[in-house]
């Protein structure tokens, strides 16, 4: 019985791998932007890829700057906790490295200056 269990359980894990090709997805709006972030894993404590893709009205926007911040506030015992990082436009979205240093709630800021120098701000949240 416990190996038909383990069976079933690796067949509906490579499955739910065939199926989503992000394990992790989050989608927000930066004023009039659509900010979809991303990680082909699920996001851990430590270094994180992150692909970060902006549409407005529909249209990815490729021309960007993006930029995001990840930060834990002060807790008791424990300073507050930040890492920012420039992403880089490659292969069809912005791509960058993003290290959270510990588990918990990490507010997660992703800020876009589009072509025209405006500067638009996504506020989001994760948990490890
Ligand atoms: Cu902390």
């Amino acid at each position: 019985m416990k190996k038909i269990l383990t069976f079933v359980f690796a067949v509906a894990l490579s499955l739910s791998g065939a199926f989503a090709a992000d394990a992790f997805s989050k989608k927000g709006n930066a004023g009039n932007l659509e900010v979809t972030y991303s990680s082909a894993k699920e996001l851990t404590k430590g270094v994180n890829h992150i692909k970060i893709n902006v549409k407005e009205g529909g249209k990815e926007i490729t021309d960007a700057k993006v930029n995001i911040t990840v930060f834990m506030p002060a807790m008791p015992g424990m300073p507050a906790m930040d890492d920012k990082s420039d992403a880089t436009y490659k292969d069809g979205s912005y791509q960058t490295d993003v290290e959270f240093s510990m588990g918990g709630t990490w507010q997660v800021n992703i800020v876009v200056e589009t072509k025209d120098g405006k500067k638009q701000r996504l506020k989001s949240s994760v948990n490890l």
